[in-house]
């Protein structure tokens, strides 16, 4: 009898628990380029084009192994469209009664595989996380918060790494504060390694840019990893190359690198290019040979075996409705200057051309600017949430949301969150060279020249007074408002409302 293996464009990994449960003598493997999964949001082209060429070398690479592998681009005539039919096309072209599937990571594809298939469908749990949606519903069982850095802690004793015996090696389990040393005035390091497009990979350049032109973002040139190969090549880059200053400066921004010592490793990581535990261990390694210093190993480790899985677990235990939360009640339209970078703030101009020109923009770039700008002014959290899972190479919905409703926009009213990431133009400042060239003056807080982080960040706790003056970590905050002259205070005010009828009424800012 002949079943299906579903192999969906996240899933590139060989172990992946629906292959691994399958038999290659009589079970065929499909994948299929789909209209649906590529269009649920307007996914950056370069977005598309890794995924559909790292896609196709999957399928060449099991096809190698011995596997019969059907495989639909996105240009087949016969090309169904959705994931769903085209599982119901192979269906009856196999005569296959039963799909085997590794369980998706968003609720919308799960539950469209669940609709159309109440019977045939036979889900795996995708083990290629180190804590289970099941181990997280444990852990998570019964606290009054679900704060990360508990988690973490856990999942440093459940793998042991960095770990003597039963203590942190080092004798901390968090060096975050030796991680926030501001921008550096050179990098020593010449960002991610990059890869000329192979054949394949030039082929799905040209169907992307027949087929998605009109979205945000620039395709070429493409330089991301589309095997695991490249990308454990990209790992070894990393760990020579940037590693050992990726502490040091992981909240930092600069005007001409955007990469500082970032890994740009989580597009493979959540395509299935590599894996988490063989990351973690190369980076231990660098750290017990002498190559990295512990904060740098121990900060990354933390971003995997803490971060990442923890907000994999948020997004399950929340339920389908997390990203239609709203906590806070913002309902303001996102401003268009996301989707062009028009933008006279020197922050947002540069994170939003990275962000257009590499589907790439690091973390503090993603909380402390487009995420801080979006939660002063107001934005409607669904609509930030829409913008970054179309906008980054490693968007998708289990990773994406936690971080964006949860993080970004305290919009799960502080589940993820102890208080809300907002600041004033001042720690953009300290962490980065953008005030220097920027039109508005940071060190202005009110006037037509005050940054509007400035404005916007006193209108944001004014105006949320009730929900945050009582948070012991924002005490401080509301006492340095609180002490203002109010004539300041309804000076800053007047000047943020005006900000913001400005922003509504769509004028460059
Ligand atoms: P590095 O800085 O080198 O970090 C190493 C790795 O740690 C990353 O590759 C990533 O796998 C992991 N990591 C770090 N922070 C997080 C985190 N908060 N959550 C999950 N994993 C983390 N990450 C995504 O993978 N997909 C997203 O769609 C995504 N959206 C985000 C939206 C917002 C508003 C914010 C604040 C963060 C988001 N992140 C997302 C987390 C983080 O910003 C990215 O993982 C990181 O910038 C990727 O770049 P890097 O590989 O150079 O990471
Ligand atoms: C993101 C994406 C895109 C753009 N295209 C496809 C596709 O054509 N076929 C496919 O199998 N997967 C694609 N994906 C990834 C899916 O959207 C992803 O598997 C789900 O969002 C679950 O994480």
């Amino acid at each position: 009898m002949t079943r299906l293996v579903l192999i969906l464009g996240d899933q590139l990994s060989p172990d992946i628990a629906a292959l691994a449960a399958a038999d290659k003598a009589s079970d065929v493997v499909m994948m299929a380029e789909v209209r649906d999964e590529a269009a649920y949001v307007p996914h950056h082209p370069k977005k598309i084009a890794f995924l559909f060429a790292a896609m196709r070398k999957f399928a060449d690479r099991l096809r190698a192994d011995g596997w019969r592998v059907l495989y639909t681009p996105l240009d087949d005539p016969d090309n169904a469209g959705s994931i769903p039919a085209e599982i119901a096309r192979r269906m009856a072209e196999t005569g296959a009664t039963e799909v085997f599937v590794t369980e998706p990571g968003e609720w919308r594809l799960a539950d469209a595989l669940a609709d159309a298939m109440p019977t045939s469908c036979r889900r795996f749990a995708d083990t290629r996380f180190l804590c289970s949606t099941d181990a997280f519903r444990r852990w998570a069982e019964g606290r009054k918060t679900l704060r990360m850095e508990y988690f973490y802690r856990d999942m440093r004793r459940r793998t042991g790494l960095l770990m003597d015996g039963d203590k942190p090696l080092g004798g901390k389990w968090n060096f975050d504060h030796d991680n926030r040393k501001p921008a550096p005035d050179a990098v020593l390091c010449d960002g991610p390694l990059r890869f000329e497009p192979d054949a394949v990979t030039a082929e799905v350049l040209d169907l992307v840019e027949r087929e998605f032109s009109s979205n945000f973002g620039n395709l070429r040139p493409l330089w991301f990893a589309t095997d695991a190969t490249q990308a454990a090549a990209a790992l070894h880059h990393f760990i020579d190359t940037a590693l050992p200053r990726f502490g040091d400066y992981q909240d930092a921004m600069l005007t001409g690198d955007r990469f500082l010592y970032h890994s740009v490793l989580s597009m493979y990581l959540n395509a299935g290019l590599l894996d988490p535990m063989q990351i973690c261990q190369a980076v231990e390694n660098a750290y017990l040979s002498g190559h990295a210093p512990l904060n740098a190993a121990e900060g990354f480790i933390r971003q995997i075996i803490g971060w990442r899985e923890y907000v994999r677990g948020i997004y399950f235990l929340e339920g389908r409705d997390y990203t239609r939360r709203n906590a806070l009640n913002h309902k303001r339209k996102l401003p268009s200057f996301y989707w062009t970078g028009d933008t006279d703030m020197a922050c947002m101009k540069a994170a939003i051309t990275a962000t257009r020109d590499e589907a790439y923009a690091h973390h503090i770039q993603r909380l402390m600017v487009t995420g801080n700008f979006a939660l002063l002014a107001g934005v409607d959290p669904f609509e930030v949430h829409e913008w970054y899972l179309a906008v980054y190479a490693d968007a998708y919905e289990w990773v994406e949301a936690p971080n964006v409703i949860g993080m970004s926009q305290f919009a799960d009213g502080g589940i993820v969150a102890s208080k809300p990431y907002v600041s004033s133009g001042a720690y953009i400042d300290r962490m980065s060279d953008h005030c220097k060239g920027c039109t508005y003056r940071v060190k202005h807080k009110t006037g037509p020249l005050a940054c509007p982080f400035n404005l916007l960040y006193w209108h944001f706790l004014d105006r949320h007074r009730d929900r945050f003056a009582a948070n012991p970590r924002m005490a401080n905050m509301y006492r340095t408002w609180d002490r203002m002259a109010e004539d300041r205070r309804n000076a800053v005010l007047g000047g943020a409302d005006a900000l913001l009828r400005r922003l509504d009424a769509g004028k460059v800012m």
